[in-house]
């Protein structure tokens, strides 16, 4: 097949998940067209199987905003008509899925098909699709999407209910390339005697990084341990003026990075106390290098970190929840080891190579 896959070029989670997707449809023998305003972070393409197509939005002073949803529905019908594209993938509803719409009309008047799937990652839904500035748009796009689908039962969930529609969803979860997990964890050689906890993410106020930053605060005054945090974002300088100012030792600050699994197969516990969570891939990341997980319930958080088993979960303002948590594990050698192993093995069922066949049974359910 020729899979158009529209995405977010940045360290997110959404557009991660697009192209580790696109990697693996075009060593499943299909042809993928990215197209996203930047060529996507851990994106590899070779102008054979893998192509990157740069939306161009010019600037014209009359415009306070520029139309970036126009030049992306172009890119899309330039892109479908000159490679003969099957179907386009949308992933982040706003604005892609609503951009592929148009897209979809223009080719029409073509008389070309273009059968859209759009996947729903989580914000696009929990706090900026669901925004009544943008509600019925994102109502509109997911109705007319020909597939839908969404990262967790939650989310699912949470479209049904926030924008009161019956549209058939079907859920598809994250994955991991367990492989290449593997490997890591194999040549990882330990770094020092000292407990790690380490936290992922895209540092935007939905991550809760000042809380993060509290328990770190807590826990550092009562144990030797090392704090890692990966990525940026907004808040991440906020997150090392706190850190400063609570004097919290050996935390480090190492920034974004396209291999993730070298920092997280020395770590210990994975924390993620976000707000919302539509999945957490960090986490599940964590999981496939064996990392107990202390998270939040948020979202489908309780479906990928099961509560005593493969870490625990609770509320994202219960800081002292999670310190409790944190110290059960720093204290009992056992019962971490134990979380560790079970978090491992649960990040089996996530493998790219059963998860990846679950979106071409959907592109084949488009084309019949
Ligand atoms: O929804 C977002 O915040 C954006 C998106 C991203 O690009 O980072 O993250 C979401 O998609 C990921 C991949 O499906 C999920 O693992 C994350 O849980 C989800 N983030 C949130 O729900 C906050």
């Amino acid at each position: 097949m020729k899979i158009i896959i529209v995405c977010y070029p940045t360290f997110g989670g959404s557009g991660v998940l697009a192209t580790e997707l696109g990697h693996q449809l075009a060593a499943n023998g299909h042809s993928v067209h990215f197209i996203a305003y930047e060529k996507p972070v851990r994106l590899k393409d070779n102008d054979e199987t893998i192509f990157y197509h740069k939306v161009n939005v010019p600037f014209y002073p009359l415009f306070n905003f520029q139309p970036y949803e126009l030049a992306l529905s172009t890119k899309i019908v330039d892109v479908a008509k000159k490679n003969s594209v099957d179907l386009i993938h949308v992933h982040y509803a706003i604005p892609h899925a609503y951009a592929a719409y148009m897209a979809q009309k223009m080719l029409k008047m073509n008389s070309i098909n273009l059968p859209i799937i759009t996947t729903l990652h989580g914000t696009d839904i929990t706090l900026v699709g669901k925004h009544p500035f943008y509600k019925s748009a994102v109502k509109f796009s997911i109705e007319k999407s020909n597939i839908v689908t969404s990262v967790s039962q939650s989310l699912k969930n949470d479209t049904h209910e926030f924008f009161d529609t019956q549209k058939e969803i079907e859920v598809i979860p994250n994955f991991v390339d367990i492989k290449k997990f593997d490997n890591q964890l194999q040549k990882c050689s330990s770094q020092d005697s000292k407990m790690t906890i380490t936290h992922v993410s895209n540092f935007r106020p939905v991550k809760n990084i000042r809380t993060l930053i509290k328990i770190f605060s807590i826990l550092s005054g009562k144990f030797d341990c090392r704090f890692n945090l990966i990525g940026e974002g907004p808040e991440l300088e906020i997150a090392r003026s706190m850190s400063e100012d609570l004097q919290i030792k050996n935390i480090y600050f190492l920034g974004n990075t396209n291999e993730v699994e070298k920092v997280l197969c020395h770590s210990d516990i994975f924390i993620l106390p976000s707000k919302t969570e539509s999945f957490g891939l960090a986490a599940l990341e964590a999981m496939a290098s064996k990392n107990a997980i202390v998270s939040s319930n948020s979202g489908g958080l309780p479906e990928l970190n099961l509560d005593n088993i493969t870490g625990f979960t609770c509320d994202y303002n219960n800081i002292q929840g999670f310190v409790s948590s944190i110290e059960k594990l720093l204290k009992d050698d056992t019962l971490l080891e134990k979380f560790k192993v079970n978090a491992y093995n649960e990040s089996k069922k996530y493998d790219i190579n059963d998860v990846v066949p679950l979106y071409e049974e959907q592109y084949r359910k488009l084309l019949s």
